[in-house]
């Protein structure tokens, strides 16, 4: 195995002073600072530490230095989305999106329950109730993906899926909280998911993976030619469903183009399989082309039917040409990328060792002449390795793809490719690096836009066996960053994740401007607010009220470190209490808590935030809550008491 690490006179920290040096004549400050990191790597050289020591090192930026840009990651099965710096693969943040999360109270408070409560479907609410269930709090957060304007992040939006409930959702860049949660109808297990990038998102794309039957009343299990699969394009701006698209064969990724025109997934199940031997059976598979505008005009001319309250045209095979057309492609293709040249698509063979590449000006030929064979629009197949699942871009025309089952990444130059397709003796394959091990997803910086810089290169690693101490059966994942030079990739860093990452987009920084504080008036507590403003309650000023209401009590307070305003209250054992707490302190990163022993409540109450949370008071005694965020040197007095009196006293 090649060992990447070991290239003479690269270190991370090197690479890092290269680049900041640039830097450093803007600012001045940082030049001693550089110096120092200059020297450090320098002494690790001379002193001989080993390659795979120096790259450790380099895991870190020096303390107190920014990262040049934001990793926004996905967690699969954890159901959150988490931010990285890149370089440094600091973790700086996770955001519980479909989870449930014991710090935020992300699942609990009633400003989040409203958030998934509104995007849930009819049924689903009905099946939560009938189990004693208020949410379905898991997920699997596979895609995320920032909004896009004019081919690149807008730092609007990020939106993802969550496979495992059929979701979509969209967490605002603000304030880095989701604000919708959107179950999607008709289809099942939303996976691939991409945002249009052309001319701005505008349209979010999500593929239904796995097959229903068109009625799905429990009459049906074993007609495979009753079951049918869902494309779904949601409108980014409200979230609403937009239309849907009815398809032969699964979804597996999707992707779209820089015109605005197509939109285009994988189907790996080609076959319409129910069994592994089924799914796997043909040699060919396809990519599902989706033509946007031929889709609105026949939902313009009523050209659909209604399911669910969602406009479906039908674009199965042999339907109606009009709307779709279907590429065989070598065999159970997974990932599909379109690369910043405006021109190429990549579709990852996973079965087949080959990428298949399509070039998007040949997809009009498809849809207005007749008899174009749709293999027309492959310019190449190049042979890279085996178990090719994802590609990305540098911006210079060259690619990255991942093989899983070779445990590489491979860069290889896509003009290259076309032009050994057509019969030159060129090689297309520049470099071949070992990862650790079985890369899945892997991302390049900006990678997925027209601002494509190809500095980073991150592999997202299913596998991390021997490559850290053993913490058990369950192992982590692993990521692995690279730095793209001139001679190819460079391994600079591993990391171990938690489960599940599978994907990843690395934004520049400057993109992104999360406030500090939240704004009084935003519209996450705005139910919280009008209930307040019927009771009467102030929640912008000091606020001590106890409101009763039946048996149903709101208990208003605020908290200004180190003290709540409400130092105790009386509730009566049976009622319904809410406790509505704001957080006054308007000092950058003064986060307040609130959590009541022994009730299984806790919320978090960010600088200028309002947060509320409902239990009921079932066991008399007195309880005391507290502030389970550190936030000043008497953080452990900020705490008061609830009276629970018996019912009846
Ligand atoms: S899928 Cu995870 S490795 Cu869900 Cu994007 Cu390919
Ligand atoms: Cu407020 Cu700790």
């Amino acid at each position: 195995m090649t060992d990447t690490t070991n290239k003479p006179g690269i270190s991370r920290r090197g690479l890092l002073g290269a680049t900041a040096g640039g830097a450093a004549l803007l600012g001045g400050a940082g030049g001693a600072r550089l110096a120092m990191l200059g020297g450090a790597a320098g002494l690790a050289t001379a002193a001989g530490t080993a390659p795979a020591r120096a790259a450790a090192g380099a895991a870190s930026l020096a303390p107190g230095e920014l990262d040049e840009y934001y990793g926004i990651w996905s967690s699969g099965q954890s159901g959150e989305l988490r931010i990285l710096g890149v370089p440094s693969m600091r973790e700086l943040m996770r955001v519980p999106v479909f989870n449930r999360c014991s710090a935020t109270g992300w699942g609990q408070t009633n400003e989040s329950l409203k958030i998934f409560e509104d995007g849930m479907l009819p049924e689903t609410r009905a099946f939560l109730n009938a189990n004693g269930k208020r949410i379905h709090d898991n997920g699997d957060l596979h895609h995320p993906h920032m909004s896009f304007t004019e081919g690149t992040y807008d730092g609007r939006y990020i939106f993802m899926n969550d496979k495992a409930n059929t979701r979509v959702a969209r967490v605002r860049c603000d304030v880095m909280k989701p604000d919708k949660i959107v179950e999607i109808p008709n289809a099942k297990a939303i996976h691939g998911l991409r945002p249009q990038k052309w001319p701005r998102t505008g349209y979010v794309f999500a593929n239904g993976e796995d097959e229903v039957p068109i009625v799905n009343d429990g009459s049906i299990l074993d007609e495979p030619d009753k079951y049918v699969n869902f494309f779904t394009a949601i409108d980014g701006d409200t979230m609403e469903i937009a239309w849907q698209v009815m398809v032969s064969g699964n979804l597996d990724n999707t992707d779209c183009d820089y015109q605005g025109k197509y939109a285009f997934s994988t189907s790996y199940n080609s076959e319409m399989g129910m069994t592994l031997p089924e799914m796997t059976e043909n040699e060919m598979d396809h990519v599902v082309i989706f033509n946007l505008t031929e889709i609105e005009k026949g939902i313009a001319e009523g050209d659909y039917t209604e399911m669910n309250g969602v406009k479906v045209i039908d674009g199965r095979k042999e339907r109606n040409k009009k709307y779709t057309r279907y590429v065989p492609i070598p065999n159970s293709p997974h990932g599909i990328n379109t690369a910043p040249d405006k021109i190429h698509v990549c579709v990852n063979g996973k079965l087949s060792p080959t990428v298949s590449v399509l070039d998007v000006r040949k997809f009009d030929a498809l849809f207005e002449e007749d008899g174009v064979d749709p293999r027309s629009v492959v310019v190449a197949e190049p042979e890279l390795g085996l178990g090719p699942l994802h590609t990305c871009y540098d911006g210079r025309g060259n690619a990255f793809t991942t093989l899983f089952l070779d445990s590489q990444v491979v860069k290889w130059n896509i003009d290259a490719a076309i032009r050994a397709a057509k019969g030159e003796a060129v090689e297309y394959i520049l470099q071949k690096a070992d990862v650790h091990y079985q890369p899945g997803h892997n991302s390049t910086s900006m990678g997925e836009t027209l601002e494509a810089d190809g500095k980073w290169y991150i592999s997202m690693n299913k596998f991390s066996k021997d490559r850290f101490l053993n913490v058990g059966p369950l192992k982590p994942e692993n990521e692995q960053l690279f730095a793209i030079e001139d001679g190819g990739l460079t391994l600079v860093h591993d990391g171990p994740t938690f489960a599940e990452p599978h994907d990843s987009i690395i934004v520049r920084r400057d993109i992104l401007n999360p406030r500090n504080a939240w704004d009084r008036n935003d519209p996450m507590w705005a139910a919280t607010r009008a209930q307040a403003e019927a009771d009467g309650v102030n929640i912008d000023d000091w606020a001590d009220t106890v409101i009763r209401d039946g048996d149903k009590v709101r208990v208003y307070m605020s908290s200004v470190a180190p003290s709540f305003s409400l130092e105790k209250f009386e509730v009566t054992e049976g009622d319904e209490v809410t406790v509505i707490v704001t957080n006054l302190d308007d000092i950058d990163d003064l986060t307040h808590g609130f959590c009541l022993n022994n009730h299984g409540v806790a919320m978090e109450v960010g600088p200028q935030a309002t947060a509320s949370v409902t239990f009921t008071a079932s066991k008399p005694g007195v309880y005391w809550y507290y502030c389970q965020w550190f936030c000043h040197a008497l953080h452990m007095e900020m705490r008061g008491r609830m009276l629970v009196k018996p019912k009846g006293a």
